[in-house]
């Protein structure tokens, strides 16, 4: 995951050099984990760069930040052509976009009331998330030991820096066990959700995937990929699964944003199906990059093109960056 240090970072209304956009170690997010954030791709489609999803990735950031009592000092609107200008005056053609609303420095102590609320853009190339091959070949994964939190605990529809913790845990020690990923079960023991990803499976034909009340993320990539397999064919069940079900399954695979849509091979060494990827894996990766890709019409209007208006921005050189 490559930062280019040629990148600006937008951060309250203003572009900075990537060097010197830097935060106070007194910042109340550095203590206590008080931010929302989101993560948006930009795909390099045929018809030029595009943002998959912009308007509904700003709808869970500010949805995350009600449900933390934190007011956002920008309307959604003017967030969105922040984020759109931020891509547009980076090299980049394809990137990961990381918007992140957080309690900033005045004070510490638990409650953020008195901090500011900041607001910050990050953009940086981020490849296939698990690894070269992931697309094709698929994942090995374990089920985690750890659980998701349970829900009057961390509000899993938030998207907040805190339930991230949960997160590092089930993947630390997913790959200190030699897996690329930890599927983790809610408090019920129903599965629920990777440490970044959303969960599918198949068996007989028929889509399974977590509902919002076992403890998952709403994912946007959860979202789109229903709406492709509906148009696909497939019927699709939003209903809570037992752990059981992913020894059995036909296919099992992953949906993220940073993960796009990946296979899974295996859980807890058990090969799923073929223990490749599957038929209707390849259908929905199909659908789903035939739209990010630009190949396919954008019949839902997912993608947000970015390069109207970016040969106005001019890019600085690393030396003009570094001698500020
Ligand atoms: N569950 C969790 C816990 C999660 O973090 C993500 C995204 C998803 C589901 C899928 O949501 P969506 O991206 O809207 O389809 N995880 C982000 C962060 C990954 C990271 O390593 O950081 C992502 O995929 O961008």
């Amino acid at each position: 995951m490559p930062f280019s240090e040629r990148a600006r970072i937008w951060m309250n209304g203003t572009l900075v050099p990537w060097p010197d956009a830097k935060i106070h170690v007194a910042s109340h997010i550095v203590h206590y984990g008080s931010g929302v954030f989101e993560g948006i791709r930009c795909y390099d489609t045929k018809r030029g760069s595009a943002i998959f999803r912009l308007d509904a990735h700003m709808r869970r950031l500010y949805d995350s930040a009600r449900i933390y009592r934190m007011e956002c000092p920008y309307a959604p609107e003017a967030l969105n052509a922040a984020v759109v200008e931020t891509v547009r005056v980076n090299p980049f053609k394809a990137c990961y976009i990381r918007p992140i609303v957080y309690r900033g420095y005045t004070a510490l102590g638990i409650n953020p009331a008195t901090c500011p609320v900041d607001v910050a853009i990050l953009t940086w190339e981020w490849g296939t998330y698990l690894g070269e091959g992931a697309l094709e070949n698929g994942v090995d994964v374990c089920v985690s030991s750890w659980s998701r939190m349970a829900p009057n605990t961390f509000p899993a529809l938030a998207k907040t820096a805190a339930n991230y913790a949960n997160s590092a845990l089930i993947k630390m020690e997913a790959v200190a066990d030699g897996y690329a990923e930890g599927i983790a079960l809610d408090t019920s023991g129903y599965v629920s959700e990777g440490s970044g990803q959303n969960v599918f499976l198949v068996r007989d034909g028929v889509i399974y995937t977590p509902p919002i009340t076992a403890s998952i993320l709403p994912g946007i990539t959860r979202d789109s990929v229903i709406t492709l397999a509906r148009d696909l064919g497939y019927p699709v069940r939003e209903q809570l699964i037992p752990r059981e079900m992913l020894y059995i399954a036909d296919e099992v695979f992953f949906v993220g944003t940073a993960v796009e849509v990946t296979p899974i091979r295996s859980v807890d060494k058990v090969k799923v199906g073929a223990g490749t990827r599957g038929p209707v894996t390849t259908a929905v990766q199909g659908a789903f990059f035939g739209i990010v890709n630009g190949e396919a019409p954008d019949r839902y209007g997912w993608l947000t093109p970015v390069d109207a208006g970016r040969a106005a921005a001019p890019v600085p050189a690393p030396a003009a960056v570094r001698a500020r």
